[in-house]
């Protein structure tokens, strides 16, 4: 059974996508990142970077200890590998997969995460007029980037549907509160819809979706704890 560390971000979904697409059995664990959970002693065994998703698979191929592995772009690979679904294994087959994972974890999911954090954040913080823009045009960048690619062939990796395009997918849903219009880009857009309308996409950007963090119950003490856990993350020091 795989167990998936998880909460309900589109970092999250690529994962519940793929296991649902696959039909492959899994345990969805609580990972509360508005309470904090990623920095449980727990979780940081399996996830030093303190953030989620993270995996533990109790059965790893060939036996042995339990695989706990972080970073959605490589628990994709090795959720597909193993599943032997969606990554092709020949040399050119997988490096075509694989230049649109690495693309997609330090391009797309990066600019379109601090593309929603700054449009989001108002003038709380002062003028923020420079980081809106600058995130805002580089995610329509990367529409362009997406759009290009999906105008030359069906999907983003050639003629057959794999992780490059389950991992792409839920960074482009919430597509309006990153300042763009999908209907620029007809081909995205002709892959967007089909990649919406099939069932395990829709079951992976579900799950979880009744989960939620209701920060009016909490003490002000307890919120001005998690105030200072979560903002102006800094190093973790070492333990004693
Ligand atoms: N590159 C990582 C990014 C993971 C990530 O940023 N996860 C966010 C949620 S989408 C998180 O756990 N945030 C916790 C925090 O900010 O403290 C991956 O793709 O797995």
């Amino acid at each position: 059974m795989i167990d998936l560390h998880y909460w309900p971000t589109p970092n999250g979904k690529k994962v519940t996508i793929l296991l649902e697409e696959c039909g492959t059995p899994y345990n969805l664990v609580q990972c509360n990142i508005g309470r904090g959970d990623q920095f449980k002693d727990e979780f940081l065994k399996i996830c030093p970077n303190n953030r989620m998703p993270a995996i533990v698979d109790h059965a790893p191929v060939g036996g042995g200890e339990p695989i706990g592995l972080f970073e959605s772009g490589a628990i994709m690979m090795y959720l597909a590998e193993k599943a032997g679904k969606f990554y092709p294994q020949d040399v050119r087959g997988r490096y075509e997969v694989n230049q649109w994972i690495i693309w997609q974890m330090a391009n797309q999911g990066p600019k379109s995460g601090e593309c929603g954090h700054f449009r989001r954040l108002g003038d709380s913080q002062g003028d923020q007029a420079y980081a809106v823009r600058r995130f805002t045009d580089e995610v329509n960048r990367l529409f362009g980037v997406l759009n290009n690619q999906l105008y030359k062939q069906p999907y983003l990796a050639g003629n057959e549907y794999t992780i490059a395009d389950m991992i792409c997918y839920p960074w482009t849903v919430n597509w309006e509160s990153q300042g763009q219009d999908i209907n620029e880009f007809k081909y995205f857009k002709r892959w967007f819809d089909e990649l919406s309308a099939r069932p395990a996409v829709q079951k992976g950007m579900a799950a979880g979706s009744d989960w939620t963090v209701d920060f009016s119950k909490l003490s002000p003490e307890e919120r001005e704890r998690l105030r200072k856990m979560l903002y102006n993350q800094r190093a973790r020091p070492v333990p004693a």
